[in-house]
């Protein structure tokens, strides 16, 4: 193996010659590297082509990372194995998920990530409680080990290896209305028509898989959608954002196009007989878009021109793991068996072969029988399994670079590798709408974060299973704090819009939604500041502050810099246990924005109350946060005239209000506004200060400035200032 040193805390070490992923932004070639013997921290075994590593972990390490995988926020415990899979049923005993992120920190200690994109398997202090086995399935991978004690400065490099994360457009940081499915426009219209009836802020709502003329896709079925581009400008003149959902199996049609333009150029993947590969997926037999190919990209990026030139610029890029119901050939054999039993009564065999069905799915042997042509070479899809979801994402992206320059997109990805951050985003797949969920939602969100998802949420509600009123409200409430907001459930399962339990529950709903929309001019500044940062914009506390509880806390967070999420994630409660580090906290309980209701607490351990119509959340000591107080139905509405900007100052707070036009890049060219807004404690009150930076190009809208602050007494100070 050989090393090359990149930065005063970063070695690369080289095993093999390793498959070029897209995960870092530079170019390896640069480099020089140098032999070694010897990688730091970890020893190293050689196992049948596979290469273990291993590293001793002490009673007190902490260890986080691993992007979307289940388990608790410190990894320890359990064994994941990344290997992007289709799995529906999210429990605890899973190992595996859709996605690969292969970045791992050791709290005060150091981190690393290892660019493999095959199966690695993570057991840490599972099998033995003192290690962490790291088996990689290949003796061809880079590990980048970045040494520094420092978990902000472990984070910051990898960002910076990996790239930024990507910003969508300021609309999704709105509300979204998604379900499987709202199958033809009528049934949109009316999504539609209940919210702005019911007055409930919304701006976006998907389009599931029933939209496409028989799962075909960058198809639309005419007889639902009859005159789609009329229906998608109807949408956007009521501000909704229609999200279509995007599969990578091409139907395998005569004189369909997408299918015969894939044939005709040799665009799919093949199987061992350099056939094209089959696999069933929605449509039926279905062919896989080779993107590993840069030439098949390009083919399908442009395809999306179908959507963007009507000004949709919202998507979802599904079932790109791949998953694969079954090939042919085993469901055959399948039904074989179910024939054979038949001919005689039986007990046993029914119950083997009713599991044997579920079995078909998505088996590892299907994966080792088709192929890539990379310009790397030719690979198996087994061996580079992880990057499928990744390259589908940048053929998305490649095509919005030239039909949609310069327009920033929402684009959702189910599967994804290191560096995906950069370009798009994923959401979490198929959650259940379980209370234990709500956790997992939570965990998944703050580990996702710091591997670079800033922007990023799971199905509110759950998307499989019946939710339940509670469950539905104490979800939206959390959603409130995550990025993508979006409620989402399944084919065949209880509707959970806002409107569709009880007069009482959606007056939850509203004023819920509310909240957030009352919070975008703190939450896009502040994912901004985090983006520009590196600091993750959803963050555990751990990261903050170094008391050992905090270290330990996984069902509460930051948000932006501000704000502490303490979301009630339990039946029947009336509130919570939370954990104040280091400093006091105005706890705000969030029934109605327009009423505050505030205590000061001291730091340490309380149970606070949280009725089911109470949003709970805390004002850091010494911070602002900033509100648009006006009603809107959707984020571009209206432009907003009036901030306010509420603090818990015992001494000085300051926040950085950003603004740009939300849906292009042209911030890059100084076209933003930035208003740093700052508070002083004085003798008998506070100094307060704005200083506006606006480009002659964007000019800030904003006319008053109402300051609400409240002191280490939670007494109220107003002042009102005009810009
Ligand atoms: O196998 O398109 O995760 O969000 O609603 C189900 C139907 C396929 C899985 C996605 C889910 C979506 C569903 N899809």
């Amino acid at each position: 193996m050989k090393k090359a040193k990149l930065t005063e805390i970063t070695t690369l070490y080289r095993f093999g010659i390793p498959f070029e992923t897209d995960a870092t932004v530079f170019k390896k070639n640069d480099l020089t590297f140098k032999k070694c013997e010897k990688i730091d921290y970890f020893s190293i075994t050689e196992k049948e082509n596979k290469i273990i590593l291993t590293l001793k972990l002490f009673k007190d390490d902490k260890v986080y990372g691993l992007g979307e995988t289940l388990g608790s926020l410190n990894k320890r415990g359990k064994v994941y194995k990344l290997y992007a899979t289709d799995d529906p049923i999210h429990t605890p005993e899973k190992d595996a998920l859709y996605g690969s992120h292969p970045f791992v920190i050791i709290s005060n200690k150091f981190g690393f990530f290892i660019d493999y994109p095959g199966e690695m398997i993570f057991d840490i202090s599972y099998t033995k409680l003192d290690k962490m086995i790291i088996t990689i399935n290949s003796n061809n991978f880079d590990i980048y080990i970045f040494d520094t004690k420092k978990d902000v400065e472990v984070i910051r490099e990898y960002l910076k290896l990996t790239g930024k994360p990507y910003i969508p457009p300021k609309w999704a940081f709105g509300y979204q209305q998604c379900r499987w499915s709202y199958p033809d426009a009528e049934t949109i219209k009316e999504v539609a028509n209940n919210f702005r009836k019911r007055n409930i802020p919304c701006d976006a709502i998907y389009m599931d898989i029933d939209y496409m003329e028989n799962y075909k896709v960058f198809t639309i079925d005419e007889n639902k959608f009859p005159n789609f581009p009329e229906f998608v400008s109807e949408m956007k003149s009521m501000g909704f954002n229609l999200v279509p959902i995007v599969d990578p199996g091409v139907k395998i049609e005569k004189g369909y196009d997408v299918y015969e333009e894939g044939i005709k150029n040799e665009y799919f993947c093949k199987d061992e007989n350099d056939k094209n590969f089959v696999a069933t997926v929605w449509p039926g037999y279905t062919h896989f878009p080779d993107f590993l190919n840069p030439e098949v990209r390009k083919w399908w990026g442009e395809k999306y021109k179908l959507f963007t030139d009507l000004g949709i610029t919202g998507f979802w890029n599904d079932m790109n793991e791949p998953s694969i119901f079954f090939v042919p050939k085993t469901l055959k054999e399948y039904l074989k068996k179910v024939d054979k039993l038949k001919e005689k009564e039986v007990g046993l065999e029914f119950f083997m072969i009713k599991d044997e069905a579920v079995s078909l799915s998505n088996r590892r042997e299907y994966y080792k029988s088709f192929y890539h042509n990379t310009p790397q070479g030719k690979y198996s899809n087994d061996e580079i399994h992880n990057l499928y979801g990744y390259y589908m994402t940048k053929a998305t992206v490649e095509g919005f670079e030239k039909i949609i320059p310069n327009k920033r997109y929402l684009l959702l990805s189910r599967s994804s590798y290191a560096g995906h951050h950069r370009i798009a985003t994923i959401w979490m797949g198929d959650n259940m709408s379980w209370w234990e969920h709500m956790l997992v939602n939570i965990r998944m969100l703050q580990s996702l974060n710091l591997s670079g998802f800033f922007y990023t949420g799971a199905d509110i509600g759950g998307f499989g299973s019946n939710t339940s009123p509670e469950l539905v409200i104490r979800w939206m409430q959390l959603g409130v704090f995550s990025p993508l907001y979006r409620n989402h459930s399944a084919l065949g399962t209880r509707h959970q819009e806002p409107w569709a339990f009880d007069e009482y529950t959606e007056e939850i709903l509203r004023n819920t939604i509310k909240l957030r929309y009352a919070l975008i001019p703190y939450l896009y500044s502040e994912f901004f500041n985090s983006v520009d940062s590196l600091i993750p914009f959803i963050s555990p506390l751990f990261l903050y502050f170094n008391d050992e509880i905090s270290k330990n806390i996984e069902d509460q967070f930051m948000v932006g810099n501000s704000i502490m999420a303490t979301p009630v994630i339990q039946p029947n409660a009336k509130g919570r246990y939370v954990h104040l580090p280091e400093h006091k906290w105005l706890y705000w309980k969030v029934s109605n924005y327009k009423y505050r209701n505030v205590k000061v607490y001291e730091p340490g351990d309380y149970y606070i109350d949280a009725d089911l119509n109470e949003i709970p959340m805390f004002i850091k000591e010494n911070s602002l946060i900033v509100l648009n107080e006006e009603e809107i139905n959707y984020i571009n509405e209206k432009s907003i005239k009036e901030l306010t900007v509420i603090g818990f100052v015992t001494d000085s707070g300051e926040f950085t209000y950003f603004d740009d036009d939300g849906e292009t890049y042209n911030f890059k060219n100084g076209k933003y506004v930035k208003i740093n807004i700052s508070v002083k404690k004085i003798e008998n009150g506070y100094n307060y200060e704005i200083e506006k930076d606006e480009s002659e190009d964007f000019v800030s809208t904003i006319e008053i400035i109402k300051f609400e602050i409240y002191d280490e007494k939670g007494e109220k100070y107003t002042e009102v200032l005009e810009i």
